[in-house]
């Protein structure tokens, strides 16, 4: 990636655009990687206050909404993701379990909306899925749309007609992420390009259910790494509804196993320069909260996060209790974003 390069579309295609000065659904000006590694840089406190700015312009700032995940199809992955307990080539103690039955998955997501969860995601350890499995998925989101929630689903690659079929099933959302820059995205995975991500989003997109796509950091990446990745999403047109920015859980067995971990300062950065380069967004302050100080969360809020993953499990690994974050949503007045004001409402 050239210096002051242009990065546009969905399919990660570069154009040198300062010219026209293609603008994204916001009005503001196209985000190169300069311009976005100039916001990593700027002091920690100008760089809170541009993103409050923002942030303030287009939300109420103590209001986040409450996201619940749940691993319908658990363990025994193909792929070679190296942050990820689901690889079956790794050996982290996580089972192969089969897709799990409408009934059970129905019954969780009542569950995690009686405690006030407003969307829920279904994840599936799979390079893709197999037409028998995408239409048990397709009845699981059906299901869970009609209890009043919205829907999400992270299943890997998605074919040519999958994406239609999951918006008739009432998908509202699908989370593929692109994970890291494109300088270190084959350090990482190399079982899948993220060309090949693209091409999934762009199936999303004209499928017409919103984008959830976001990345990790925390994996040993540059600060322009992390740039980069912020650069990409920013400049897809238009730019994903929803953008998860994970910290690495560091689980035993996998590769980056022991890897150096980020200051936390820089993980909060992350999530200013995604709130200022994507100011209608939901940012979700996703994986790495359990390992995180309250202080550490409370600046992520500051820095405009307004989502979390709410109950005690990510996928396979812990998340908060449901009764810690509701004595820190307390602690800081915040409150969770009922329904009627989810972007959209
Ligand atoms: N198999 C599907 C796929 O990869 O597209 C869906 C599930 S996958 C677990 C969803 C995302 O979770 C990954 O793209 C990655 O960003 C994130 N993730 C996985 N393991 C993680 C970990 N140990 N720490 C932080 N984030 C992680
Ligand atoms: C996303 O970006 N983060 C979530 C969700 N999308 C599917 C997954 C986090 C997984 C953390 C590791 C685990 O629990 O297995
Ligand atoms: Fe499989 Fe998804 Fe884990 Fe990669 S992140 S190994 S595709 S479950």
């Amino acid at each position: 990636m050239g210096v002051g390069v242009m990065m546009t579309g969905v399919a990660g295609s570069e154009n040198v655009a300062s010219a026209g000065k293609p603008l994204n659904r916001d009005g503001s000006a196209t985000w190169t990687l300069e311009a976005v590694l100039g916001l990593f840089d700027l002091p920690f406190a100008d760089l809170i206050f541009r993103a409050q700015q923002v942030y303030r312009k287009h939300f109420d700032a103590n209001s986040v909404q409450l996201s619940t995940l749940l691993s319908v199809k658990t363990g025994g992955c193909p792929e070679d993701c190296g942050y990820c307990p689901q690889a079956a080539r790794f050996h982290t103690g996580v089972e192969n379990e089969q897709l799990m039955s409408t009934d059970e998955v129905v019954s969780l997501a009542r569950a995690a909306k009686e405690r006030g969860a407003t969307r829920f995601c279904m994840g599936a350890a799979w390079r893709s899925p197999k037409q028998r499995d995408l239409e048990k998925v397709s009845d699981m989101v059906r299901e869970v749309k009609s209890l009043g929630l919205e829907t999400c689903a992270t299943l890997g690659m998605l074919q040519d007609g999958q994406a239609g079929q999951l918006k008739s099933a009432g998908l509202d959302y699908y989370n593929h992420n692109i994970d890291t820059g494109a300088d270190y995205y084959g350090e990482i995975i190399s079982t899948r390009t993220q060309q090949d991500r693209y091409e999934t989003l762009s199936r999303v997109r004209a499928a017409g259910i919103h984008v959830c796509c976001g990345g990790i950091v925390g994996m040993g990446e540059s600060r322009r790494t992390r740039a980069e990745l912020i650069a990409r999403l920013a400049t897809m047109d238009p730019y994903p509804e929803s953008v998860p920015i994970n910290n690495l859980v560091q689980v035993e067995g996998t590769p980056l196993h022991g890897v150096e971990k980020l200051d936390p300062f820089e993980f909060v950065r992350t999530i200013a320069s995604a709130r200022i380069s994507m100011p209608r967004a939901m940012v979700r302050l996703s994986a790495g909260r359990e390992q995180m100080s309250d202080e550490t969360q409370a600046l992520c809020f500051l820095a405009g996060a307004n989502s979390i993953f709410y109950g005690d499990k990510l996928l396979t690994t812990g998340n908060p209790q449901a009764e810690s974050d509701r004595q820190l949503f307390d602690r800081l007045g915040i409150a969770p974003m009922a329904v009627e004001d989810l972007p959209g409402n």
